[in-house]
C-alpha cells in the first residue's frame, strides 16, 4: 500500500469565526485520519490555508474600513489559533493570497485559455454609476423574488434559503450607496466545464472511491447538462487575470482556491527540500469537504486538472460529509443560533468537543444534530464513565497499593487471554473502520474495548482477590496503554497526558500497530495519576442553552 498521503480540508473564508459546523464536517474527521496515519507512520501531510479573495470578504473589509490585506491577516491567524488550541495540526496553514498561488492559478489560467478551455464572452454586469464600479456577486442586495423577503443577497435567500442567479433578485440596490445599479457591458472570460462533461462521468465511474451516494446525484448534474463557469471578477480583490487585455479583472475565488492544494502542499515541501510536483503525483490524495461544495470539488476541481492533461493529479479520495444542525436548526450567526468554536474553546476542553463531534458524524451526508443534553450524556456516560473510570482505577491501584510499580504476572487464565486477544483484535478492527473513513465506528469500536476492560478490571476483583492482583493490573495497565495509543487521534491532549502519568515519553514513535503490545514491563513505575475526565455539569449546558437565539 501506497504510504504518501496528502490530506487537505475545504479553505474557510478569511472573514469570520469557525463554528462547530466546519470542525464536524472537514477539520475534524480530516485531523483525526491524519493523526492515525501518522500513527501508523505513513509519509503524510495535512495541508490547509484561508481562502482570502472574493466579493465577501471585500465588503466585509470595505465595511470596517481596513485594507482587504489586513482583514485577511487578522481571520488567518485568528483561524490558525483557533484550530490549534482544537488540537487540529496542520502541517502547513497557508492563504490563497500567497504569490505562490498567484503563479499557480495564472500558470492554470494560461495553459487552458491556450488549450481554448478558456474563451471570452461580452456579458451585461449591474454597474453603480454612483460607485463607478461593477457589482457582482453579494454587492447587489435587493428583495428575494420567492419569499418576498427584503435585504437579501443577489444570490440567494438567507430566509427561504433558495438560491437564485443575479439578475433575479427584485428591487435591485447597489449594496454600498443603495442606489438602484444599470447594466453595463463588460468581457468575461469562462470556463468550458461543458467540455468535460464526458470526461468527467468516466473518471467518476471509474474512481472506486468516492460514496457511491454523491457520486450518483453528481452524474444527475452532468446529464442534466452543465453550464460553462464565468471565471471573471471586475474588482480590484483577486488574483489578476494574466493577460493584458483584462485589465482590472480577477479571477473568480473558485478558480483559484482548490489550486490553493497543490500550491501550499508544494511550497511546504519545497521547505521540506522535497520535489513537491513528484510527490504530489506520486501520492495518495484525499480532499476533504463538506456537502454543499460538492459541486466544485466533483466537477470544476478535477474539470480543471483534467484541462491540464493530469500535470497535477485528481484526489484519490473526496470525503464528504453533511451539515451540522444545532438544536435540529441550521446555525445561523444573525439569528444567535450559533457556537463558534472560540466560544466553546473558553468553557469546555477541546478532546470533550472531538469526542462528542466524532461520535456522532457519520462518513455520510447525513445532517447531525450538536445538542448540549446529549453533549453532557455522551461524555459524562461515555468518556467519564467509561474510558476515565478504567484508566483512573488502572493506574491509581497501581500508584497507591503496589507503590507505583507495575507487577510481574504469573500464568494466563481465561480472562487474561480473553483481555489480550480483544486488544489484537481492537487495534485491527478499529483500523479498518478508520482506513475507510468510517471515523465514528473506529470510535464505537474502542470504546467497546474500554467497557470489556473495565468488564475485566471487574471481574477480577483485585481489591478483594489477593491471587489476581498481578495479572490484572499488569494486563489492565498494557490495556490501558493500548487505549492512549488507539485514542490519540480523538484525544490528543488528554492522551498526551496520560503518556506522562504511565511515565512513558515517546509513545507516538511505538506507533499503531505496537499498540497491544504488552510493552509495559512489570517493575515500569508510573507517576502519580490524577483523573483525565471531569463529569460536566448540568450549570454549564444551561448556561450554554440560554446563549442559543440571544443576539449580539
Ligand atoms: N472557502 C468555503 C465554503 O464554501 C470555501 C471552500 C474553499 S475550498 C477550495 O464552504
Ligand atoms: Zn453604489
Amino acid at each position: 500500500m501506497n504510504k504518501k498521503i496528502i490530506v487537505t480540508a475545504a479553505l474557510p473564508y478569511a472573514n469570520g469565526e469557525i463554528h462547530l459546523g466546519h470542525v464536524a464536517s472537514t477539520y475534524l474527521p480530516a485531523d483525526i485520519f491524519v493523526k492515525f496515519l501518522k500513527l501508523k507512520h505513513y509519509e503524510a501531510f495535512y495541508i490547509c490555508a484561508t481562502d482570502d479573495y472574493g466579493t465577501p470578504i471585500l465588503i466585509r473589509a470595505e465595511q470596517e474600513r481596513k485594507k482587504p490585506e489586513d482583514y485577511v491577516a487578522y481571520w488567518n491567524e485568528r483561524d490558525y489559533k483557533d484550530f490549534k488550541d482544537l488540537g487540529i495540526d496542520f502541517d502547513f496553514f497557508y492563504k490563497t493570497s500567497s504569490k505562490e498561488n498567484e503563479e499557480m492559478a495564472q500558470y492554470f489560467f494560461k495553459e487552458l485559455y491556450k488549450k481554448n478551455y478558456i474563451y471570452k464572452k461580452k456579458i451585461l454586469q449591474p454597474y453603480c454609476e454612483y460607485d463607478r464600479k461593477f457589482l457582482p456577486d453579494r454587492y447587489v442586495i435587493g428583495t428575494c423574488p420567492y419569499c418576498k423577503a427584503e435585504n437579501q443577497y443577489s444570490d440567494g435567500c438567507e430566509k427561504c434559503g433558495k438560491a437564485f442567479e443575479p439578475g433575479e433578485v427584485l428591487d435591485p440596490r447597489c449594496a454600498l450607496c443603495g442606489k438602484e445599479p444599470t447594466n453595463r457591458e463588460t468581457e468575461h472570460y469562462f470556463f468550458a466545464l461543458s467540455r468535460f462533461s464526458y470526461k468527467l462521468e468516466e473518471w467518476l465511474k471509474e474512481n472506486q472511491n468516492l460514496q457511491e451516494e454523491v457520486k450518483n446525484y453528481v452524474l444527475n448534474w452532468i446529464k442534466n447538462g452543465l453550464k460553462d463557469w464565468d471565471i471573471t471578477r471586475d474588482i480590484s480583490w483577486g488574483i489578476p487575470i494574466p493577460l493584458d487585455e483584462a485589465e482590472g479583472k480577477v479571477l473568480y475565488g473558485w478558480f483559484e482556491n482548490h489550486l490553493c492544494y497543490i500550491s501550499s502542499t508544494l511550497k511546504y515541501l519545497k521547505e521540506k527540500k522535497m520535489d513537491g510536483k513528484t510527490f504530489w503525483n506520486s501520492s495518495i490524495i484525499y480532499h476533504f469537504i463538506g456537502k454543499d461544495i460538492v459541486y466544485h470539488h466533483y466537477l470544476f476541481l478535477p474539470a480543471m486538472r483534467l484541462g491540464m492533461d493530469e500535470e497535477y493529479k485528481l484526489p484519490d479520495y473526496i470525503p464528504t460529509r453533511g451539515h451540522l444542525l444545532l438544536h435540529n436548526q441550521k446555525f445561523s450567526k444573525s439569528r444567535g443560533w450559533y457556537v463558534s468554536l472560540r466560544e466553546y474553546l473558553d468553557s469546555f476542553p477541546a478532546d470533550y468537543l472531538r469526542f462528542y463531534l466524532a461520535s456522532i458524524t457519520p462518513y455520510s451526508q447525513t445532517d447531525v444534530n450538536f445538542d448540549w443534553d446529549e453533549f453532557l450524556i455522551k461524555v459524562n456516560n461515555e468518556l467519564v464513565a467509561n474510558v476515565g473510570n478504567f484508566i483512573y482505577r488502572t493506574l491509581s491501584f497501581i500508584y497507591n497499593r503496589l507503590k507505583g510499580k507495575v507487577p510481574e504476572p504469573k500464568n494466563l487464565d481465561k480472562l487474561d487471554e480473553e483481555l489480550v486477544e480483544e486488544m489484537r483484535r481492537v487495534k485491527e478492527e478499529a483500523e479498518n473502520r478508520i482506513i475507510n473513513n468510517e471515523i465514528e465506528k473506529g470510535l464505537k469500536r474502542i470504546l467497546e474495548f474500554s467497557d470489556k476492560c473495565n468488564r475485566y478490571f471487574q471481574q477480577k476483583e483485585p481489591w478483594a482477590r489477593e491471587e489476581n492482583v498481578a495479572n490484572c493490573l499488569f494486563y489492565s495497565i498494557n490495556a490501558v496503554k493500548c487505549l492512549s495509543l488507539l485514542l490519540y487521534p480523538y484525544l490528543p491532549f488528554s492522551c498526551r497526558v496520560l503518556w506522562t502519568q504511565l511515565n512513558l515519553k515517546d509513545l507516538i514513535h511505538e506507533g499503531w500497530d505496537r499498540a497491544d503490545e504488552l510493552s509495559i514491563k512489570a517493575g515500569h513505575e508510573i507517576s502519580k495519576p490524577f483523573p483525565l475526565f471531569k463529569k460536566i455539569d448540568k450549570v454549564d449546558i444551561e448556561r450554554q442553552k440560554r446563549k442559543l437565539g440571544r443576539i449580539g
